[in-house]
């Protein structure tokens, strides 16, 4: 077997290490001993942010952070990584991870989200190592859709509602597949939405945070959103990949739904979001010609928005070709069999996640005070 400089014994590989996912998951790795291998896409400018604070150049140390060029397209790039890094477990987050996206990209999104899924099992298969690694599938709250159960639990049915949605019900079932077929160590962490400051700047949370957080320093006019009324089950992106490791501690593999039991709507997350920053708002109007206007400012957080300014429109840009209106899990099974719960809530992530958006603002509006202009253009 190859010498490796994990400390607990272990070695890992982790799909989407450069996402949000990825970078938490890979810290909490390394915490505990691993060796951790992860893949990047190669990129034609620096995309290993999230992860620049833990790497270790390999001229210096014997680092327990390597990283791989590959890509869930290629086969014989899966099948060469596995075969050199021998893991024990295998983390499969890599995704083209946008609903929305996926209605522009649908081929693609099958490609990397669902094949991708499958080159993965089989390459362990291929290579013998079925006995050996264990296998955890980013799975979503995403696969109920439109949903035929409140709360959604393990066994509640799916109704995808996306080529994103559908990719990954692909994803789930080859998943399940190679457990029965082949005995393997494989199971799916069916997750609800997880943010962070570290989330995409497309997603909805951040884009709100971040807007909010730019027209606060004046760099912005306006926030412009889709469906406001969409409710989701929110939780802190670290309560999460912590699950996702527990997962694969256990004598027997099964699949998980990981949620915090509560809901609220885009538009309740856009009025804590202003709060944090010391904005009181009022929502009027109707679907697309719906606005929030400010009622208050206290504080020195948002120098640049004055009472009457409308911050918020609807922009239909954004609205979906099929939505998923509302989404509420039940970890009860997370609970009883793993002892798992979130410690986050959702109004201490958003706080994070304006606090951290905020900080960001403030530099760029300093940059701009003194010349440097840089884009924080919101999408
Ligand atoms: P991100 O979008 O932040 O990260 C996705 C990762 O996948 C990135 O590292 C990205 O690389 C990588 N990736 C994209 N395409 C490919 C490809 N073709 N080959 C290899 N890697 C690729 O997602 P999250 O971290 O938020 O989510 C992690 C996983 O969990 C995803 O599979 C997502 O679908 C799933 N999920 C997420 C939930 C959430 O609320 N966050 C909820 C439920 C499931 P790059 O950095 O180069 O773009
Ligand atoms: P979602 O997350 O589609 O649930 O997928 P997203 O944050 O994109 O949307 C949540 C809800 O907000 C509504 N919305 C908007 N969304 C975006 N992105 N931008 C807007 O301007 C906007 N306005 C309203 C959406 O219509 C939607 O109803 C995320 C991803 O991380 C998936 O990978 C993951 O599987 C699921 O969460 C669980």
């Amino acid at each position: 077997m190859k010498p490796n400089n994990s400390l607990n014994g272990k070695v890992a590989l982790i799909t989407g290490i450069t996402g949000q996912d990825g970078s938490y998951l890979a810290e909490f790795l390394l915490e505990k001993g691993y060796e951790v291998h992860g893949i990047k896409r190669r990129s034609s400018s620096f995309n290993t942010d999230r992860i620049d604070h833990i790497y270790q150049d390999p001229h210096e140390a014997n680092p327990r952070l390597k990283l791989h060029y590959g890509d869930l397209t290629d086969t014989s790039n899966l099948t060469r990584i596995l075969r050199e890094v021998q893991p024990d477990e295998v983390y499969n987050l890599g995704a083209q991870s946008h609903v929305a996206v996926s209605f522009e990209s649908p081929e693609y999104t099958a490609d990397v989200d669902g094949m991708g899924t499958l080159r993965l099992l089989e390459a362990i298969r291929f290579l013998g190592l079925e006995k050996k690694t264990r296998f955890y599938q980013a799975s979503t709250s995403e696969l109920y859709g439109l949903v035929q159960e409140i709360p959604q639990k393990e066994t509640t049915p799916f109704h995808p509602r996306s080529p994103y949605a559908v990719a990954k019900m692909y994803a789930y079932w080859i998943t399940v597949n190679y457990r029965e077929s082949y005995g393997m160590y494989a199971c799916n962490g069916i997750l609800f939405n997880h943010e962070s400051p570290r989330r995409g700047e497309t997603f909805v949370t951040r884009k709100i945070t971040r807007g909010l957080a730019n027209i606060a320093q004046g760099l912005e006019k306006c926030l412009f959103m889709g469906n406001m009324d969409a409710l989701r089950d929110w939780g802190h992106a670290k309560d999460y990949v912590r699950m996702q490791w527990m997962m694969l501690q256990q004598d027997q593999p099964e699949d998980f739904v990981i949620a915090t039991g509560k809901q609220i709507s885009v538009r309740e997350f856009i009025r804590l979001s202003a709060a944090e920053l010391g904005i009181q708002l009022a929502f009027t109007g109707k679907g697309e010609g719906e606005v929030a206007t400010v009622v208050s400012v206290e504080g020195d957080k948002a120098p640049a928005v004055s009472v009457g300014d409308v911050i918020v429109k609807v922009d239909p840009r954004y609205f979906r070709p099929a939505e998923v209106e509302t989404l509420l899990g039940d970890p009860s099974k997370a609970k009883e069999k793993l002892g798992w719960e979130p410690e986050i809530t959702v109004e201490e992530m958003c706080a994070e996640m304006v606090a951290y958006d905020l900080d960001q603002a403030k530099r760029h509006a300093l940059l701009k005070e003194h010349g440097f202009d840089i884009s924080v253009a919101m999408e």
